[in-house]
Parts: C-alpha cells; structure tokens; sequence
C-alpha cells in the first residue's frame, strides 16, 4: 500500500451546478474504488486561475489516499473519473470540469511517457502547497523538502479557503 496525494480542481460546471459538486462527486467517486481508500481531504479553496486569464476562478483541493494501486493504474482510474465529468481537453492550462493530478506516489520519482512525480508545479502553486500543507504539514516532497517550509517560501497568492 502506498500513501498518494492528489491535487483536484475544477473551474467550469459541466453537468454539475459548481465546481465545488465536480470536486466532491470526484471524491465520491473514489471512494468506491475497492483498491483505494481515502484518508483525509483539506477544504476548498478558491484562487485566480494560473495561466491564461480569460477563465473562471478555480476551486482547488488535495486529498490524501492510500492505494494498492500502480502509478499507472491509478493514473487511468483519474482520467477515468475526469472523463465522466465531462472532461475536455482543448488549451493547454485551460479551463476544465475536473483536474485530477498525482502530486506524490509515495517517495517514488517517476519520470515516464505518462507520469512525472513529484508533479512539476508542487512547489510553485499556493493552490497546491496550502490545502496540502493543511492535510499534512510534515510531509516530505522527494529532493524538495517538508511542505510546512515550501509554503512559507511561496509569494503570498490570493487563496480564499471557503
Ligand atoms: N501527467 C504527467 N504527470 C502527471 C501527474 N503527476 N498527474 C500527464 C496526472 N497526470 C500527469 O494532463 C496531461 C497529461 O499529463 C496526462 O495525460 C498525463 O499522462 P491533462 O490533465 O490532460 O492536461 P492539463 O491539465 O492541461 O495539464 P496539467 O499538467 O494537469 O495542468 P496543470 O498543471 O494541472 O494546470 N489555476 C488555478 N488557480 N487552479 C488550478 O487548478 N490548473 C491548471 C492546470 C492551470 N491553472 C490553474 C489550475
Ligand atoms: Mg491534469
């Protein structure tokens, strides 16, 4: 078993009346996954979107799971969840109905054809670093160091935790 976090976001509806509902019909929809079990989730939290500009305010969370599951399962049971959310991938850091990104599998790196872990953006995304380091202060990013320092490190960015 190992312990994963997941970044989750979500700016646009889609079938659902929020982005908040996107987000925790995601959550809903792992915890029926038999090989994952969901530990803790932080709140939301609502920020400006990084990246092009012409897009809603995002709501972001993290949560923590531990999964029987590998890197690249996993991976396809995300994109999966995303799918039947209405997923659309058209601009690249572009609006979407649901954002399920594998921050830290354990303290494993990979680099592959489909996976980069630790994800690339950990360190620079207030949006990242915060609710993770609500849900886990003392957690350990591979060759970056302890959440609960990278955060103070971080140019204070609006977060409106909801
Ligand atoms: N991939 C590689 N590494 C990973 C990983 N660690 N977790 C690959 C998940 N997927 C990973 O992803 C494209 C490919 O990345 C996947 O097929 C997978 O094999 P995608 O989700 O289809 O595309 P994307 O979302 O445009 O790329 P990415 O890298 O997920 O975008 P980001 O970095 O998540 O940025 N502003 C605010 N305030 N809040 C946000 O949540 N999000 C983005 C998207 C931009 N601005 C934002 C937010
Ligand atoms: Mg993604």
């Amino acid at each position: 078993m190992t312990i994963v976090y997941i970044g989750v976001g979500s700016n646009l509806c889609g079938d659902f009346t929020s982005p908040k509902q996107n987000i925790t019909s995601a959550i809903n929809a792992l915890t029926k996954i038999q090989s994952i079990q969901m530990i803790r989730v932080s709140s939301f939290y609502e920020s400006k979107p990084i990246g092009p500009q012409d897009q809603s305010d995002y709501i972001n969370a993290v949560i923590k799971l531990e999964t029987s599951l590998d890197p690249t399962d996993l991976l396809d049971n995300l994109q999966t969840i995303e799918n039947h959310h209405g997923r659309e991938r058209s601009q690249y850091w572009g609006p979407r109905t649901l954002d399920l990104d594998i921050l830290l599998f354990g303290d494993q790196i990979i680099h592959n054809d489909r996976l980069t872990v630790p994800h690339t953006e950990i360190c620079n995304r207030a949006f990242v670093l915060v609710p993770l380091s609500e849900i886990e202060p003392d957690c350990i990013i591979p060759e970056k160091g302890i959440v609960s320092s990278l955060v103070s490190n971080l140019i204070q960015a609006e977060l409106k935790i909801l």
